[in-house]
């Protein structure tokens, strides 16, 4: 399967582009499988039983090792990321040729079966989150539980801050409308791009145990002041589906998990490619052509696409 022009100029445009039907059904069934074994059998969480799916996660239920964490609303299954089921998923031949015509031919640094999953290293700084670059295989299989009656809530958008040239959320369930899809914000992938000391990293304070007030990721304060704006000036896209669609988004795309009005669990699978060149560019500092590292047919196609086109993709 080739993506077409509309859908390459969508992407340009956008930083995201939802692709129907292209993981394969009896790999989504099993990624959901192994999800779901993961879960002890004491759970009060029971797989065929959905009234017991609302979130949070009860005190006996909640899990804080980092390789399958559940805490609160959400349930990061990441030690699956590099065996063989996840590995064909996210990289079959049809997401590999996908994958390719945005970066470029013979790009593609391959993930590893059998090696190191996110989160093997715990936490990248106490109380921080987990580093998803450290990482041979997909993030893992990442799940929000049903919010229940919890009041609604406003959205958050933020940028990962780890190097990664095309990130992925493939659901491997369907997900409704509101149901913890992933949410992305339209264009900002443009605004933000310039915005960034580094073209794929954000710099960061190492923590030490006897200096812990300043830590973590350290953002520039053009940063700051454009994603509030975007937040505050664009409405995000809730990339809802069926099983086997895919969301693929550019590294600079300002997205968050959805919050999970539904009664069903969100089930996603969350994939980086990244290209064999990123030891090289991730040294310079953005470009003065955002697209420097991507395929020559992305950087040649114009971003436009039809209305039709843009409902489809939950735009409109
Ligand atoms: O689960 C999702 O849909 C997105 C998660 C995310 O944005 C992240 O882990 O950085
Ligand atoms: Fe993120």
């Amino acid at each position: 399967m080739q993506l077409t022009t509309e859908q390459l100029g969508f992407f340009k445009h956008n930083g995201y582009l939802i692709v129907p039907g292209v993981m394969d059904p009896q790999l989504c069934a099993k990624a959901r499988d192994r999800l779901w074994d993961s879960l002890p059998a004491s759970s009060a969480i029971k797989r065929h039983d959905p009234s017991t799916h609302v979130g949070p996660f009860n005190e006996h239920d909640v899990e804080s090792d980092h390789l399958n964490l559940r805490q609160g609303y959400r349930w990061q299954l990441r030690s699956v990321g590099t065996e063989p089921p996840l590995i064909d998923l996210v990289f079959s031949s049809t997401l590999q040729t996908i994958a390719t015509q945005l970066l470029g031919d013979n790009m593609l640094r391959p993930p590893h079966v059998g090696g190191r999953p996110m989160g093997t290293h715990g936490a990248a700084w106490p109380g921080g989150p987990v580093d998803p670059a450290d990482n041979e295989g997909a993030r893992g299989i990442y799940a929000t539980l049903p919010y229940g009656d919890r009041p609604r809530e406003i959205d958050h958008c933020h940028t990962d801050g780890h190097p990664f040239n095309l990130g992925m959320v493939g659901l491997i369930d369907a997900v409704p409308r509101d149901g913890g899809g992933f949410k992305v914000w339209p264009g900002s992938h443009r605004r933000l791009y310039p915005t960034f000391q580094m073209s794929y990293d954000q710099p960061r304070i190492p923590y030490y145990p006897h200096l812990p007030s300043y830590k973590g990721i350290l953002h520039t304060p053009e940063y700051l002041a454009e994603i509030k704006k975007i937040n505050d000036d664009t409405p995000a896209v809730d990339c809802w589906g069926t099983e086997g669609d895919v969301v693929l988004w550019h590294h600079r795309t300002a997205h968050m998990a959805g919050h999970n009005y539904s009664n069903k669990i969100r089930q996603a699978v969350l994939y980086d490619f990244t290209r064999i060149d990123l030891d090289g560019s991730r040294i310079h500092g953005p470009r003065q052509d955002m697209w420097h590292d991507w395929s020559e047919v992305l950087q040649r196609v114009k971003p436009t696409y039809s209305e039709p086109f843009a409902q489809s993709q939950h735009l409109l």
